[in-house]
């Protein structure tokens, strides 16, 4: 029906014939709860027309000027994205909103001015009325969604974080979308919501076999559970109201700006130090290990191809055993640092504890769709990636000393102290 048609719809609707046979139009008690329900199904309707136009008009041309929210930025991922994207997408404006958590930090993103291109906001993206004034304020094209509380093992301690964040925030921050988006008939360019999710949430693979787009959910942390609520609310949001988005799931991320709680920094920090290097249970886990630039370059692929309401796997191909990236990781110092004081190697200092808690055995991605759609492929091998980043972390050991600060050694005390 054209919309047009609409007010006659309505009030022939809200008519009703009274006792002595008059046809009477108008409102009515008795006629308010439909009349409510209808307007709120005419609500969606007009959201699903709205963001259905928007994705025919959407442009490939992603070069011209586009408003980027990135939320987290001030994390791993989240700084080394808006660093790639501050160099290749030079007319691109980016507003980084980050709450700068005991994971957010400034200094990530050091060298990096804030001016006509960037914008830093210190904020919650449970805040209301904040993403509400931002919206506005800035005539966001695109959110790339990555702030969420990102590490397992604090999730098995204290999850209550993990559910404001990943979930309320993300519903949230699908409101304000769909609240600035769908009220801006004047946009030229579609809009679009980006979800950066985790492998975690398909669960945990045998010895064969891979996650795929179409692998039924099976999250077993509070931390992956957590990021597969947040996905099942942004997959809602598309088939619900037509709000365009694209879920990806990553696996496992290295490189710079690392936080030392995930396990390649913090080998390599205890490995500096001549500290314990603790790894959980018999150290055959295995995780499927993407360089950090990697990652950041596929996401440019899916906000210029990709297509809205679908989900992307983005893998590296390079699964290993925890215990050989640890022992990799030692062999690697020992040849560009020189051996412990006491010229031993740092293998040495390997320590099996007792494992984590529902510990997922193995993480395997297949990465087809995103290849075979998008033309993206991993470019960098373990080996190169393990290289760049252990000369990444020993060029910066400030950065490393400046992060592993007192509320550091009060979480590794408490994380690894008896265990
Ligand atoms: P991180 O923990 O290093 O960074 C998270 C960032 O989000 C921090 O800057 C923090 O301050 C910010 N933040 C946290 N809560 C916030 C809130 N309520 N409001 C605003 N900002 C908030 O995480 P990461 O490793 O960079 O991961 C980024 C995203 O990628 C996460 O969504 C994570 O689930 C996902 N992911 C990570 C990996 C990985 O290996 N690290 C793999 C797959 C997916
Ligand atoms: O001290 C350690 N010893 C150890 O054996 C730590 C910190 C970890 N591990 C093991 C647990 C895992 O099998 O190493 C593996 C990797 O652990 P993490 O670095 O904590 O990563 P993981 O739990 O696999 O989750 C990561 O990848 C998916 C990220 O933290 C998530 O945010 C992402 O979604």
């Amino acid at each position: 029906m054209h919309p047009c048609w609409c007010p006659l719809f309505f009030r022939r609707l809200l008519s009703f014939t009274t006792e002595n046979g008059f046809v009477r139009e108008g409102w009515s008690v008795p006629l308010l709860a439909p009349a409510l329900f209808v307007h709120s199904v005419m609500r969606i309707e007009k959201d699903r027309f709205f963001f259905r136009e928007c994705n025919k008009k959407r442009q490939k041309d992603m070069d011209n000027q586009k408003t980027v929210l990135v939320t987290g930025g001030c994390g791993f991922i989240g700084a080394n994205f808006v660093r790639l994207l501050n160099q290749e997408k030079r007319s691109w404006r980016l507003i980084n909103l980050d709450k700068l958590t005991y994971a957010g930090n400034l200094q990530n993103l050091a060298g990096i001015e804030e001016g006509e291109n960037y914008r830093f906001v210190k904020g919650d993206i449970g805040d209301v009325v904040l993403l509400e004034s931002l919206f506005t304020e800035e005539r966001i094209d695109i959110v790339v969604h990555f702030a969420a509380e990102s590490h397992v093992d604090r999730s098995i301690t204290g999850p209550a974080d993990f559910i404001r964040t990943n979930i309320v925030g993300t519903f949230t921050l699908l409101e304000a979308a769909r609240n600035a988006w769908m009220d801006d008939s004047s946009r030229v360019d579609a809009p679009l919501f980006l979800h950066v999710s985790t492998d975690e949430v398909y669960g945990s693979l045998g010895e064969t076999g891979f996650f795929s787009e179409t692998t039924p959910f099976d999250p077993r942390s509070p931390y992956s559970a957590s990021k597969a609520s947040s996905d099942h609310l942004v997959s809602a949001y598309y088939h619900t109201y037509g709000l365009p988005t694209i879920i990806t799931n990553c696996s496992n991320n290295y490189g710079p700006y690392q936080f030392p709680e995930k396990l390649i920094p913090l080998i390599f920090n205890n490995a500096m130090q001549g500290k314990k290097l603790p790894v959980y249970g018999d150290g055959k886990n295995i995780r499927d290990w993407l360089y950090v630039v990697d990652h950041c370059q596929a996401i440019v692929a899916v906000l210029e191809k990709g297509r809205p309401g679908r989900r992307y796997n983005i893998g590296g191909n390079n699964e290993k055993q925890n215990k050989d990236v640890v022992r990799l990781i030692c062999d690697t110092l020992d040849r560009k640092v020189g051996l412990l004081p006491n010229g031993r190697p740092r293998t040495e200092l390997i320590t099996f504890v007792s494992d984590r808690l529902g510990h997922d055995r193995r993480y395997a991605i297949d990465a087809t769709r995103i290849s075979e759609e998008l033309g993206w492929q991993p470019a960098i091998s373990f080996e190169k990636g393990i290289e760049k980043t252990i000369d990444w972390y020993l060029d910066n050991r400030e950065w490393v000393a400046a992060v592993v600060d007192g509320s550091y050694r009060d979480y590794y005390r408490d994380m690894y102290e008896n265990r």
